[in-house]
């Protein structure tokens, strides 16, 4: 049977099996990005990041129960950090995600490893997957604060930033730069002592940036702000689908420009590893027989043949 005509239908083995060639055979990955293209970048897509054991994946399990309810078809891809995570205690604490068997929601791993282009690479075409399987919206569960974050922020059409009380971290990623990526900043754990001190302090920090976030504090304990989240989710969705053709073509726009740039640099790449005409022109630059813009002028151009 046509892997795309499984999709289509939503079965899951085929969707596992298409992002299982996202991720791992880029010649077979063109061949399917080819036929389910055309269709794509309409679902919306939710970034959710935050610190290690924040309750991100607590919240998101809690989150999509409730936006099954109000009517959408939620799929989750959480990147993997096991590959960038050392030390047991966070992970052994993690919470996995589980899927309850009527609630029709996919959830799955990628991994994180390579570069962050080959992160967004894989995540922008495990979208696709996921929008043609018909889900919607995308939710992309991702830890931490560094580059991969800002990343998802230009790939997500809404970004939530979770916060933990339970540790002094949270003040340091505030001022870390998640200040100008969140559409809705998330106090979890709310059952904790230090939790409305936090949620003062995110306040104090974001609440008057220029995006104007929603700042919110939830339990995934005892379900507090859960219902308000989801409901929150929903609208500012509604309002995004409005922009969300104009969002598309920018983010095509940068997508072009990264294959391009990557296309270039894998070349560059193997010539310097290759040689050829490479150590001829260093050779003659290094004898000084030839200076070293003459000499860059002709290898480059040999790359751009
Ligand atoms: N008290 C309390 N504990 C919570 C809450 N939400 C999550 N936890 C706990 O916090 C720990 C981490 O939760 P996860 O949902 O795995 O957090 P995460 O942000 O997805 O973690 P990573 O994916 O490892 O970054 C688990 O032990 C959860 O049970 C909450 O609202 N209150
Ligand atoms: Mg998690």
């Amino acid at each position: 049977m046509d892997l795309t005509t499984d999709l289509k239908k939503g079965k899951r083995g085929a969707i596992a099996k298409a992002i299982s060639l996202i991720e791992n055979d880029p010649k077979a990955a063109r061949i399917l990005i080819k036929k389910i293209f055309k269709s794509s970048g309409k679902a919306m897509t939710i970034g959710i990041t935050g610190p290690a054991g924040a309750g991100k994946s607590s919240l998101i399990n809690k989150t999509v129960m409730h936006l099954k309810k109000l009517g959408t078809k939620p799929a989750v891809l959480a990147i993997d950090p096991t590959s960038h995570v050392t030390g047991g205690a966070i992970l052994g604490d993690r919470v996995r995600m589980i899927e309850s068997t009527d609630s029709g929601t996919y959830i799955r791993s990628i991994a994180s490893r390579g570069a962050t282009g080959a992160v967004s690479n894989s995540l922008r075409n495990s979208i696709r997957i996921l929008e043609y399987a018909g889900f919607d919206p995308i939710i992309i569960e991702s830890v931490g604060a560094g580059q991969t974050e800002i990343e998802i922020a230009k790939i997500a059409d809404i970004t939530v930033v979770v916060f933990n009380p339970y540790t002094g971290d949270s003040i340091q990623t505030i001022k870390a730069g998640l200040t100008e990526i969140g559409d809705i900043y998330i106090v979890n754990k709310s059952d904790l002592s230090g939790a409305a001190q936090l949620f003062q302090a995110v306040q104090n920090y974001i609440g008057d940036s220029q995006k104007n976030p929603v700042i919110l504090m939830t339990s995934t304990k005892s379900s507090n702000g859960i219902l308000e989240f989801s409901k929150i989710l929903l609208k500012m969705m509604k309002e995004k689908q409005k922009t969300k053709k104009d969002t598309e073509k920018l983010r095509l726009e940068s997508e072009l420009k990264d294959i391009v740039l990557n296309n270039i640099k894998n070349k560059i790449d193997s010539m310097f590893a290759s040689g050829n005409s490479y150590s001829k022109y260093l050779k003659q630059v290094q004898s000084k027989k030839m200076n070293p813009f003459e000499a860059a002028d002709k290898i480059s151009k040999n790359i751009t043949k």
